[in-house]
């Protein structure tokens, strides 16, 4: 599905923004081009997390960019987000596209080959790959994908397939040349989203990918 083309740099958003410093955060992005983003928001009342990602995706609107959240299905259906992104523990991917339909995006992270091995038949439109590099975001990462398993996994995934961890403008070009379609980054977008973005998109640039740009 061309639709489903993942882009090249795809943001999350950083845990402690809230409120009017999240949507500007996420305008920063839009305004600079980005075209997908991933609201995550682990702690906090589920009324705030609602609140804050029914407007991004009315920040997103006028952009034509997508908001994924991370986690949650119900979320998702509330806000009228893209779509979601599960991952090992979260609901089923079957049962997260009964909900949402066809038309959502639905990705999931895996860690391992055999959790690779156990979504390739799943009904999902991307998965995530990480962390490729070490990570101190991420609360109980898993350790570091083998470069061996890596490989293995670009070779015969059936979806696009998204590096996540530790991910920079400076890592991005040898993630993309291994074969990812796409990175995705927080700590990197933390305190200058825009000018992230657009280290992200020279990399891209240099590294022979086209990159869309507002
Ligand atoms: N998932 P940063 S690593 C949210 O391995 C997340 O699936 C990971 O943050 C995985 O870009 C990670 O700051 C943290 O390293 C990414």
């Amino acid at each position: 599905m061309a639709s489903r083309t993942l882009p090249a740099v795809y943001p999350i958003t950083p845990e402690h923004l809230r409120g009017e410093a999240l949507t500007a955060w996420a305008r920063a992005l839009f305004e600079a081009g980005a075209s997908l983003l991933q609201f995550r928001r682990k702690t906090g009342p589920d009324a705030e997390k609602l609140e804050d990602l029914r407007r991004l995706v009315e920040e997103a609107r006028p952009y034509q960019a997508r908001v994924v959240v991370d986690d949650r299905v119900d979320l998702c259906l509330l806000a009228g987000a893209a779509g979601v992104h599960l991952g090992q523990r979260d609901l089923p991917a079957p049962e997260a596209r009964i909900l949402l339909g066809k038309e959502a995006w639905i990705g999931l992270s895996t860690h391992t080959l055999e959790q690779f091995e156990e979504a390739v038949d799943l009904p999902v439109d991307y998965l995530a790959l990480g962390p490729v590099f070490p990570t101190a975001t991420k609360e109980g990462a898993d350790p570091v994908v083998p470069p061996l398993v890596q490989r293995e996994v670009l070779r015969r995934s059936p979806f696009p397939v998204v590096a996540i961890g530790g991910v920079t403008a400076r890592k991005a070009p040898e993630l993309w040349r291994r074969g990812f379609a796409s990175v995705a980054a927080i700590s990197a977008f933390g305190a200058d989203p825009a000018a992230a973005y657009a280290d992200f998109e020279e990399a891209a640039r240099e590294a022979g990918l086209s990159f869309p740009s507002r």
